[in-house]
């Protein structure tokens, strides 16, 4: 049976090696576990983010959609009894819930809010005759959170284990053309030890029975249901079906460098490919050829790009986020073309060493926030609205950089950020990483490999990061982390590897593995709540010890105070804006001594906007560290981060000040034209 009803296996079997073994056998059992081996990861295929094009059709299956929830107690009886095969309704009461958004929060209900364990989807779609010749159809899910069993007209067609990350299925034997089909889908959101991120089900008294809960050590809300985008699209019988973009430049910059890979996918691809080949051209944003070129054997090639315009980073050029666009011709030796895909490429180089990091030569000083995907009502989903919202906020504030804490964004976001020049530290699912195990390996190096097979292709992307907030102190850490580390490289060696720490240095045993530092600390807030006299020399010592360990880049990843919009109190005091203020403003005389030493490559507010938790004695409606509200409006502090991030922005890249930085207070010349009176007066 494909369904592994996860965390009711994992506990019976923990309770019966116990029963079974005594208290130290089962101690002995689990150490043995914990010698980890590093095994292989099978490699994603295709999942091209789906254009149209001369061959390519795309249709969303975006909406309302018919949603139940299972019996927590029972989560597999909808497997058991065929739910799949025929309509929702027929089995329960459906209730509407729109695609893309998380479910959690869309209904009045706290049972659906805070439901642990399966719930179900379908809808009717049509599939138009015409798709019926000579072509493939796939089905496309941009994400769904934590685990999707997918059913077309009550048959299994994938099944995806890991938010956030796209997956996908040829369904061309599936669907049904020129007639109505249907789509069902089941979503599971337990999280156990074994999942990416990890978390625990414990099963509680209450009132009248036994409550199923599901706890996790992440502050964010647990938020699950089909959070991206859903789409059918066609691709030709014989397709491109993966393209990998790198490039370089040289001669100060002017001369530019595209190297494209592309695998061909289709039956009679691999005795073919041989006979197929790429032909390929480079737009500028006008549309005017600047290169172009056909592909060798293998289809891979390069475009030499003269006078070219490299992709900068938001305030570090005039025109920042500078993208070409390359079109994919795939061709017969005839001369027949097959199929036809196009995306955005930016063209820059990412060098580092142990003092610094660059983009095109430059040194980069990294300014920017921690976030979440995260919003009223929508939870997690994805909401186009809010992507520019927060992009348009970005700008304002003078921020080039964000880190996509703690888990991928969507692949919109990411054109985004390729588009405006926005830097983004990508990271993985893996959040406060624990208990570590050879499935947990296994599936932390599997969601890096879904993560750059989606991303290598943007140039916003400038680092990996492997994990936040693992627990680096006990010995397994050390290879766990030196197996993500590795592997991470050995899949994209133009990247740096990076990862959020907040163990102490003295104890972390992962940093080593990683090519860029990055520490998390709560100076004045987790650590001498209130005392704003207790930051500075402790960014400034903690960074330096960092570095002196490791000699290696070292940035802040994550720094912050709670502040409940609106509550003023002077003199400072936790949970005011006036103390976000303040304790900010310490911590910028910290990272302006660190700037000194070439090293600190950059600071990360924690967090960009406030954000929903689970419900917790120490969250008053949600984490409130946000420089901005979770409906986008500053606090106080995004007036003074963006006066500082501008002053940033004109010291080391010369960029201009926006009219509006500093408001008018007084005429200068009034205090001119008063000293010049108080002297007449003498
Ligand atoms: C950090 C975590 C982040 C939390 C933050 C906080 O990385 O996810 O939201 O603490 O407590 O340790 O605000």
């Amino acid at each position: 049976m494909f369904l592994k009803f996860r965390w009711k296996l994992v506990f019976s079997l923990a309770a019966f090696s116990l029963l079974a073994m005594g208290v130290v056998g089962y101690l002995i059992h689990f150490a043995i576990a914990l010698v980890i081996v590093n095994k292989e990861v099978t490699p994603t295929r295709g999942m091209l983010y789906p254009r149209e094009s001369e061959t390519r059709e795309v249709r969303s299956l975006d909406g309302l959609w018919n949603f139940v929830t299972s019996d927590e107690a029972n989560p597999t009886q909808g497997v058991r009894d065929k739910w799949f095969s025929d309509d929702l309704s027929k089995v329960k009461d459906v209730i509407p819930m729109p695609v893309p958004a998380s479910y959690n929060d869309i209904t009045t209900d706290n049972t659906i809010r805070d439901h642990v364990g399966t719930v179900w989807y379908d809808r009717k779609f049509f599939v138009p005759k015409s798709w019926a010749k000579d072509q493939r159809v796939w089905l496309r899910f941009g994400s769904v959170h934590y685990e999707a069993f997918v059913w077309i007209n009550g048959e299994m067609v994938v099944k995806h284990e890991m938010g956030h990350l796209p997956f996908e299925a040829e369904v061309t034997n599936f669907v049904k053309y020129g007639e109505e089909n249907r789509i069902t889908v089941m979503c599971d959101n337990a999280l156990i030890q074994t999942t990416v991120p990890q978390g625990k089900i414990s099963e509680v008294k209450k009132d009248g029975g036994v409550a199923i809960v599901q706890t996790y050590t992440f502050d964010f809300f647990n938020y699950a249901g089909i959070h991206r985008s859903v789409h059918l699209y066609t691709t030709p019988k014989t397709f491109i079906e993966e393209v990998e973009v790198t490039s370089d430049l040289e001669d100060s910059n002017s001369v530019g460098h595209v190297y494209y890979k592309v695998k061909v996918g289709g039956t009679a691809s691999n005795e073919a490919d041989s006979n197929l080949q790429i032909r390929v051209k480079l737009r500028n944003k006008e549309s005017v050829t600047v290169a172009n070129g056909t592909s060798d054997g293998d289809l891979k090639g390069a475009l030499e790009v003269k006078n070219v315009k490299p992709w900068w980073p938001y305030l570090m050029h005039a025109e920042p986020g500078y993208l070409y666009q390359i079109e994919l011709f795939l061709h017969t030796a005839d001369n027949t073309l097959l199929d036809v895909y196009r995306l955005k490429v930016g063209i820059r180089t990412l060098t580092w060493n142990n003092t610094s990091f660059l983009i095109n030569g430059q040194p980069v000083y990294l300014r920017g926030f921690g976030k979440h995907e995260d919003s009223d009502i929508r939870g997690k989903g994805l909401d186009f609205a809010l992507l520019t919202r927060d992009m348009n906020l970005l700008k304002w504030i003078g921020a080039n950089a964000y880190r996509t804490s703690h888990y991928p964004y969507s692949e919109e976001s990411m054109q985004f950020a390729d588009e405006n020049g926005i830097m983004i530290i990508d990271e993985c699912p893996s959040v406060d990483t624990d208990n570590y195990n050879q499935a947990l390996l296994d599936k932390h190096k599997s969601s890096m490999e879904q993560l750059i097979h989606r991303d290598r292709n943007h140039p916003s992307v400038i680092m990996w990061s492997i994990a936040n907030e693992p627990r680096t102190g006990p010995f397994q850490a050390d290879s766990h982390f030196q197996f993500v580390a590795n592997f991470t490289r050995a899949l994209d060696g133009t990247r740096p590897v990076t990862a959020a720490i907040a163990v102490p240095s003295a104890s972390d045993k992962a940093a080593k593995h990683l090519d860029i530092i990055c520490f998390n600390r709560y100076n004045g807030w987790y650590s001498n709540p209130g005392k704003l006299d207790m930051i500075t020399t402790h960014v400034v010592e903690e960074a330096i010890t960092w570095n002196k360990k490791h000699n290696k880049p070292v940035m802040i990843g994550e720094y912050g105070a709670d502040t409940i919009e609106g509550l003023h109190l002077l003199p400072a005091y936790i949970w005011s804006e006036e103390y976000q203020n303040e304790l900010f403003s310490k911590h910028f005389k910290a990272f302006d001594i660190l700037r000194k030493k070439e090293w600190f490559i950059g600071e990360f507010v924690w967090n960009f906007a406030d954000f929903k938790t689970a419900q917790s004695i120490t969250r008053v409606g949600g984490n409130k560290k946000g420089v901005f509200t979770r409906n986008r409006q500053p606090k106080a502090t995004a007036h003074l981060l963006r006066k500082r991030y501008f002053a940033l922005g004109r010291e080391l890249d010369r960029c201009d000040l926006p009219e509006d930085l500093f408001l008018y207070i007084t005429d200068a010349t009034s205090t001119e034209s008063r000293g010049k009176r108080e002297t007449a007066d003498l």
